[in-house]
């Protein structure tokens, strides 16, 4: 009798031993399966993406898109973990951690982007773009991917752009609807020269700081005022320590799509390829969320009891003509070539 049962319990063993070693060749003979190899191939990876913004943001959102994509098509080989609301640092700190290896992904403006790669200020003349629409096809044509490759030689691969969006002017002083109202005003701008130097030009007292200080700075009265979109003011609950809200328009705010270089290189081409057109896809996406957030938003800062201030074209031609010294300064620093193409490529796109 024990006889037997040894003999059925390797015959068992043999049976199951042979079923497992069917199972694996047929996941790689499979022919779909064969040309995901390289996309799903090698060990694990995992991408540590950081953003300034909350969870409520449609910057968020996208990168949730992000992470849906990457992870559907590497068949989970790379796993994409999302922080936001400056849990892993501020736009610049984020930035400098990518160019160390220690995080994968952020999606910082450009203006503290500028930086790092000093063309990159060329976004943030005031005035610069007349709508999203030619914004998106100077960024996405060649002149904005042009740009993007400068970034490589500090480590950083620039994938995409995404929208922050047209800033307007928030403070807790006065309506601001002329250049004089600017006077003397302690405006937050993102660190970076050009936005402190056209404030100062209007007559404000500008001062840099990261995004991550910026609600208690206002709370506390450090700073009596800030500039972002409709959007952030509204999802940050920057509502609930300013009054006056200007539709100042002053400058369009790219996000630059960031990833580590050193993980992009460590990718198979499959993968960068992949990576590359999740960043795009999800960024499609955003700047749809972005836009229809923004019109949106503006009517609930007025109903969470903000005073909206409207600005007559005539005072906008005159805060325009008051920053022109300071682009024109620009203009040397920036590089000729660099801002003349721009400005190229938004006359083509309209
Ligand atoms: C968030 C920032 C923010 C920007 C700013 O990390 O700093 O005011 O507009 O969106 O990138």
């Amino acid at each position: 009798m024990k006889k037997f049962f040894m003999a059925l319990f390797f015959v068992l063993l043999i049976g199951v031993l042979a079923a497992c070693g069917n199972a694996d060749s047929e996941s790689s003979s499979g022919d779909s399966d064969g040309g995901d190899e390289s996309a799903s191939g090698g060990e694990e990876k995992v991408i540590k993406a950081g953003i300034g913004l909350n969870d409520d943001h449609p910057q968020y959102k996208g990168l949730l898109k992000f992470k849906e994509i990457v992870e559907e098509e590497t068949d989970g080989a790379i796993k994409v973990e999302t922080y936001h609301s400056g849990q892993l640092g501020d736009d610049r700190s984020m930035t400098e951690a990518l160019q160390l290896g220690s995080q994968e992904v952020t999606i910082p403006s450009t203006a503290p982007l500028a930086n790092f790669v000093s063309d990159f200020s060329v976004f943030d003349i005031p005035f610069l773009f007349p709508n999203e629409q030619v914004a998106d096809e100077v960024l996405d044509g060649e002149v904005g991917q042009d740009l993007l490759t400068k970034l490589e030689d500090q480590d950083l691969v620039g994938l995409t752009y995404w929208e922050n969006g047209f800033r307007d002017l928030t403070n807790s002083k006065r309506a601001v609807a002329s250049v004089d109202d600017f006077d003397g005003l302690k405006i937050r701008t993102m660190e970076n020269d050009l936005h402190l130097d056209a404030f100062k030009e209007l007559g404000a007292n500008p001062t840099p700081m990261a995004f991550t200080e910026l609600f208690t700075a206002l709370q506390q009265g450090t700073v009596d005022g800030q500039e972002n979109p409709y959007a952030t003011i509204y999802l940050e609950k920057l509502y609930e320590v300013q009054e006056h809200v200007s539709d100042t328009h002053h400058i369009y705010s790219p996000f630059v799509f960031l990833m580590s270089k050193s993980f992009y290189d460590g990718l198979t081409e499959d993968q960068q390829t992949i990576m590359k057109d999740a960043a795009v896809e999800a960024g499609q996406e955003q700047r749809e969320m972005n836009r229809e957030a923004n019109e949106e938003y503006l009517q609930s800062l007025q109903d969470e009891g903000m005073e909206y201030t409207e600005i007559s074209d005539e005072d906008r031609e005159e805060m325009v003509e008051t920053v022109q010294p300071v682009i024109e300064d620009y203009k040397e620093k920036i590089g000729e070539e660099t801002v003349d193409k721009v400005y190229q490529a938004i006359e083509d796109a309209q």
